[in-house]
């Protein structure tokens, strides 16, 4: 007979979400027991969830792997602050809270509010990224908040609000995409980036636009491969090609835009042979693109990276825009254009007020209507909410700087490995008087701060996350915090009451921040008021826009819950005209050509095991093994004639600085480009070549084209940062 005594109690489990990517797909996460009679194991183990009509019981390698990171050795416990000596030194958190005050009092008594910055992330809960805004805005009144979205979402957010009068990633259900026909892709790699999301493309035939020849450009039916930084030009040559074939939908141009002459004036001039000569894309390609999307009763447009990480991703979206348009796609069912937007809270982070110029709701800081309402629900006056402040790149470029920021205080962000022309962000940084970042692992950001605050990560707390398609999503937490761990909303409130701001004003449980951020977002753009917990942990799908249903004048009756917005634009746009916009939009080169002492171009990116600077990924074991080093895709003749062998090592220098990288042949590449992923540290970062040009309407950086030459390394040995996250900086003590 089993001794019951003995037998493991059943182990907990909740329904959640992957802690990376936009897709968040749907996981069940079960706690893995700790030893009888011991404290709890900080272990799960994960499933995924086959309930979750995004994922349909797929995950990535990361998603698999993802418990790992809750039990990696260098997880950080305690808070660190840097002493005399410079060396970053265990200590408890009255102590270095305090220190983080009283140096931001003194900055702010001294130089103004605006020498506090504050720098924000995508990955961050809907609660966490609320209520840091409301932290800057009103605890520190400053105009000084960006984060790292401004890197990733801004140029297709730009282009979006300007074509529709709002910006949702995909203004439709991801499920959506499955009775697709045809789908361009242009500047994306899901089957690396999001690789569930491919379920959903087994039966359209895809157009990839990629300079690569990626796992996705594999299963396209055309793939069209141009130079980097021109896809403005192609994007205009398709356009030209399907007005003079006569695939415009005249009716809907009528009906539902406007624009479209002056659009066309532009792309009049952009024949198919000129667009060839820019490009590289033969003629018979572009014009068997246009033929899969105009023959396609049921098609969309799509955008990544590739081509809105440029200093005009905002009319290179655009243009795609008016592709999309001039063929009548956006606002009809089973057909649009869609942002595949990256971070896991991509989409609810750009909307509850940590980007420079917006408050909560996805309203804009200089409406005098939308300050008054979010003034009342803050329980400030209006006149005391300052005015925009600088983008994510100009705000670090200031940093220590006469007019920039003095203090900097980073959530959810690790610009030392992904900010664009890493060296001099590092450089800026280090001139700080004050760095605090907040983290649950030593992030090279972290490595640099004065003081360093250890929080929860995902399984450890709740919250919501807005997916790509703007659902509303649950993240509950399986495990309790490790000791010495506080949540993000706790630190933002300690340091708000030590800087003599009201405590009720910083509620520390999610829910309650959550509903506050209903009513902030209340009649906003993004509105978040009619969600829920309840709702949502009932399981409805809900989709902003989901206002708030009054209620009934008679008592009696039931007030409908309003259902949410899974798609946008079906009967109007959201211009007060109801009607979409064509862009007028010109091609321009690259802020950066190539010459003779840069002659090739690269641009970076992504690979499968790793995510974004590597932060998380590279203490995964399994995703480091797969993944380890910096690496650069190179064509064999191009590396043939800078004297390079696959497997060695080559120096890729710009006019910024150099990295020092593996060399990987790949003959599908074309040879006046090379590839670096950004996901390494060290001397092994991309973005110590990438070019700092921005967008002008958007602030985006141009992540995804520079010149740079190549050259063999026979000597250095790759550094060790490059392979291995180097914890050797953080004292014994911190990483128990
Ligand atoms: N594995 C993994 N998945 C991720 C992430 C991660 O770090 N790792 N990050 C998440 C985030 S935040 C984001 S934003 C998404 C990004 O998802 P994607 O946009 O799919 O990712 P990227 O690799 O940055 O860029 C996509 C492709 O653009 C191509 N490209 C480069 N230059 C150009 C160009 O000039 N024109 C065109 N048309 N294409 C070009 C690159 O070769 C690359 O294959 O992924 C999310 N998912
Ligand atoms: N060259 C090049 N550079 C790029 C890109 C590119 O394609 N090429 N892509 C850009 C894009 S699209 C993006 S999105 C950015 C990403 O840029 P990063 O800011 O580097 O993104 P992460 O690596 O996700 O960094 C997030 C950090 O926050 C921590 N963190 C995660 N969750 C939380 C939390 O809840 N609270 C707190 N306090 N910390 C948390 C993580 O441990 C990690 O250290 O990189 C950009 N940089
Ligand atoms: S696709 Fe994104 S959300 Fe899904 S498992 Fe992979 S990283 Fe996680
Ligand atoms: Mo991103």
């Amino acid at each position: 007979m089993r001794d019951t005594e003995h037998v493991p109690a059943p182990p907990r489990q909740v329904a959640t979400h992957c802690p990376y990517c936009a897709l968040q797909c749907g996981t069940r996460l079960s706690a893995v027991p700790g030893p009888a009679g011991g404290p709890p194991a900080h272990a799960a183990t994960v499933e995924p969830d086959p309930d979750f009509p995004v994922n349909r019981g797929g995950l990535c390698q990361k998603g698999w792997t993802a418990p790992a990171l809750l039990g990696t050795p260098d997880r950080l416990r305690t808070p660190l602050v840097r002493d005399a000596s410079g060396t970053l030194r265990p200590t408890g958190w009255d102590t270095a809270l305090d220190t983080v005050a009283a140096s931001l009092a003194r900055l702010r008594a001294e130089h103004g509010p605006d020498a506090v910055g504050v720098f924000g992330g995508g990955g961050l809960t809907n609660e966490k990224a609320y209520l840091l805004g409301k932290f800057a805005r009103v605890a520190l009144g400053t105009s000084q908040i960006d984060y790292n979205g401004r890197f990733c979402m801004s140029s297709a957010a730009a282009a979006g609000n300007a074509a529709f009068g709002l910006d949702r990633g995909l203004p439709f259900p991801v499920t959506d995409l499955g009775s697709a026909d045809t789908v361009l892709l242009a500047g994306a790699n899901p089957a690396e980036t999001m690789p569930p999301l491919m379920r959903h493309l087994t039966a359209a035939r895809l157009i990839v636009i990629d300079p690569r020849r990626t796992p996705t450009a594999e299963r396209a039916a055309l793939h069209l491969q141009p130079r980097p930084g021109t896809d403005l030009a192609l994007a205009l040559g398709l356009f030209h090609i399907l007005v003079v074939e006569g695939h415009t939908d005249r009716a809907y141009v009528d009906r539902r835009t406007d624009g479209f002459d002056a659009a066309w004036k532009r792309a009049a001039s952009w024949w198919p042979e000129r667009v060839e000569k820019v490009t590289g894309v033969p003629v018979s390609d572009q014009r068997e693109a246009v033929r899969l999307l105009a023959a396609a009763p049921r098609a969309y447009v799509l955008t990544g990276r590739g081509a809105e990480q440029h200093s005009k991703g905002t009319d290179t979206v655009a243009a795609f825009i008016n592709v999309a348009l001039a063929l009548g796609l956006p606002g009809r069912e089973g057909s649009g254009y869609g942002c595949l937007t990256g971070q896991g809270n991509g989409q609810g982070g750009r909307e509850h007020g940590q980007k420079a110029d917006q408050l909560p709701g996805y309203r804009m800081i200089t409406d005098p209507a939308a300050r008054a309402h979010v003034a009342r629900v803050w329980g400030i006056d209006p006149a005391a909410l300052p005015g925009p402040g600088r983008s994510a790149y100009e705000l670090l470029d200031a940093l220590g700087t006469e007019t920039g920021p003095r203090a900097l205080l980073v959530f959810g962000a690790n610009p030392v490995v992904s900010a664009p022309r890493s060296a001099r962000v590092a450089a800026r940084l280090a001139s700080l008087d004050l760095l605090v970042v907040a983290d649950f692992v030593p992030s090279e950001t972290a490595r640099m701060a004065d003081v360093v605050l250890p929080v929860t990560q995902w399984a450890e707390e709740e919250g919501t996350m807005t997916n790509l398609e703007g659902r509303v999503l649950r993240r509950r937490r399986l495990l309790d915090p490790p000791p010495g761990t506080r949540s993000d909303l706790d630190v933002l409130r300690s340091l708000a009451t030590r800087l003599g701001d009201l405590p009720e004003r910083y509620p520390t449980e999610p829910r309650a921040v959550f509903e506050e951020l209903r009513k902030a977002s209340a009649g906003g753009p993004a509105d978040y008021s009619g969600i829920s917990y309840e709702r949502l942990d009932a399981g409805e799908a809900l989709h902003w826009p989901c206002p708030r249903t009054p209620a009934p004048a008679d008592a009696d009756a039931d007030a409908e819950e309003h259902p949410g917005t899974p798609r946008l634009f079906l009967e109007r746009f959201a211009h007060p005209d109801g009607r979409a916009r064509f862009a007028d939009v010109e091609h321009r080169p690259p802020a950066e050509e190539t010459h003779a002492e840069h002659p090739l171009y690269a641009t970076t990116g992504r690979v499968l095991a790793q995510y974004q600077s590597g932060a998380q990924t590279r203490r995964v074991p399994q995703l480091t093994a797969a993944a380890p080093e910096t690496h650069v895709e190179v064509h064999p003749d191009t590396a043939a004639r800078a004297g390079l062998t696959d497997g060695g090592h080559a120096r890729v220098t710009s006019a910024r600085g150099s990295t020092l990288a593996r060399v990987r042949l790949d003959p599908t590449l074309r040879t006046d480009t090379v590839f670096l992923p950004f996901h390494f540290p060290g001397e092994g970062r991309a973005n110590l070549l990438t070019n700092d040009a921005l967008d002008p309407r958007s602030r985006m950086p141009e992540f995804k084209v520079c010149a740079v030459r190549l050259t063999p390394v026979t000597t250095d040995p790759l550094p060790a940062g490059a392979v291995l996250p180097d914890t050797a900086a953080i004292p014994e003590g911190a990483r128990s």
